[in-house]
């Protein structure tokens, strides 16, 4: 008999992205209006310091070394739905795994973040960045693979990528800063090479996301952290047409498109106008507010200070469940759904034992 070869989009993880839609997914159901069977949770950098298990694994293994290395991908990402009983886990990665990945000099620091070996702030420095080739994220497209393999069904899957202002950052700060001065000197001062920058960094974080989607992730994210630290004028015309490209480039396949940033209240209409499903809100801003800002028919997701972690359990029941009061309100004021979450990413010296019992109280809540 003729041995069968699947191809990649007939495989068991395309046949898992279609049953995505359904709501099965308590995740996807809250992102596009369904009635989830259960309050849907996670947490950004759930995967990671906060977890004993990680700390274990990266004593002997570098950042990116974990980040090229499927099996270790998978059982990153998986350890903190085994401890919490999320629903969703989050691609172990780094937005600046697929720079990595196209050629660019870099390296996740341990303490500080990712350091770039030559920042790029010229257009000689823009002209010669390399693109990004499907197959130098393959592992990740593996790693994606392996984690379907093992997720239970109603777990949902989320993919992730930077967003090109986020990247941009990166690449010309160097690392990490706290005014973006370089970053927004080059975008005010050379607004041509800032485009072609920004256009090259959607190109690259499109790849991504493509890969990433193709092995079957159930979700997507994309992360302008630091889109904050603009104004919406300059957020509109300097970011939003790149940022509204990533997102156009992926709606075909279907799947939930979360977009996300930190210190991003004003910017909310602005960031829900580029085109993504759900709109993540930090914990600025409370989430009934949020929908007052973006408007109905979209999901909000967030948003309890990820310090109200070290405050005691009282403290933490009693924000838990203001910020679902917070989300019933906003989905009766028209949003889509809510998917509970931290208003940034879960700080590493984090009981990881409070995270467990808060999705326990977030799941114990009914729905309205
Ligand atoms: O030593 C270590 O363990 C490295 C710490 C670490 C980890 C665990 C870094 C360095 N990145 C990550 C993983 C990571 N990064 C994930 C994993 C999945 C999860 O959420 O559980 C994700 C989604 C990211 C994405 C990421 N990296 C963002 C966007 C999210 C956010 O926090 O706003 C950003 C801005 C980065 C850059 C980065 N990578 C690492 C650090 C410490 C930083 C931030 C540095 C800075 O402040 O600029």
């Amino acid at each position: 008999m003729a041995q069968l070869t699947l191809m990649p989009h007939e495989s068991g993880a395309h046949n898992r992205r279609s049953r995505s839609h359904d709501s099965s997914f308590p995740l996807v159901a809250a992102a596009t209006g369904g009635r989830p069977t259960r309050r849907p949770v996670w947490f950004m950098r759930q995967a990671g310091r906060s977890l004993p298990e990680y700390r274990a694994i990266r004593a002997d293994h570098g950042m990116l070394e974990a980040c090229f290395d499927p099996a270790m991908v998978c059982e990153i990402t998986l350890q903190p739905v085994r401890r919490h009983d999320v629903d969703a886990a989050i691609l172990f990665s780094d937005i600046v795994v697929p720079l990595r990945a196209a050629g660019i000099d870099l390296d996740i620091v341990a303490g500080t973040g990712p350091v770039i070996a030559h920042p790029v702030r010229t257009a000689a420095d823009v002209a010669v960045l390399p693109r990004l080739d499907p197959a130098g994220v393959g592992a990740i497209g593996k790693a994606v693979e392996l984690i379907l393999g093992e997720l239970a069904d109603h777990t949902a899957l989320i993919g992730f990528a930077g967003a090109p202002f986020t990247l941009a950052s990166y690449l010309i700060e160097g690392g990490p800063s706290r005014t973006y001065a370089r970053t927004k000197a080059l975008m005010y001062g050379d607004p041509r090479t800032w485009n072609v920058l920004m256009g090259h960094l959607a190109d690259i974080t499109v790849t991504f996301l493509r890969v990433q989607l193709d092995a079957g992730v159930d979700a997507v994210q994309l992360f302008d952290s630091w889109a904050g630290q603009l104004s919406p004028a300059d957020y509109r015309h300097y970011v939003a047409p790149h940022s509204a490209r990533v997102f156009a480039e992926i709606a075909g396949y279907g799947v939930p498109r979360i977009h996300f940033g930190v210190g991003t209240g004003e910017l909310l209409p602005a960031m829900t106008e580029v085109g993504p499903d759900v709109i993540g809100v930090d914990w600025r801003v409370p989430l009934d507010e949020a929908v007052r800002r973006v408007g109905p028919g979209k999901a909000v997701q967030g948003n309890l200070d990820p310090t109200v972690l070290f405050a005691g359990a009282d403290v933490i029941e009693r924000e838990v469940r203001r910020v679902i009061d917070d989300g019933d309100r906003a989905v009766a004021a028209g949003a889509t759904g809510h998917i509970f979450n931290l208003g940034h990413g879960v700080l590493p010296t984090t009981d990881p034992d409070t995270l467990t019992r808060a999705v326990d109280l977030i799941h114990s809540v009914d729905l309205p």
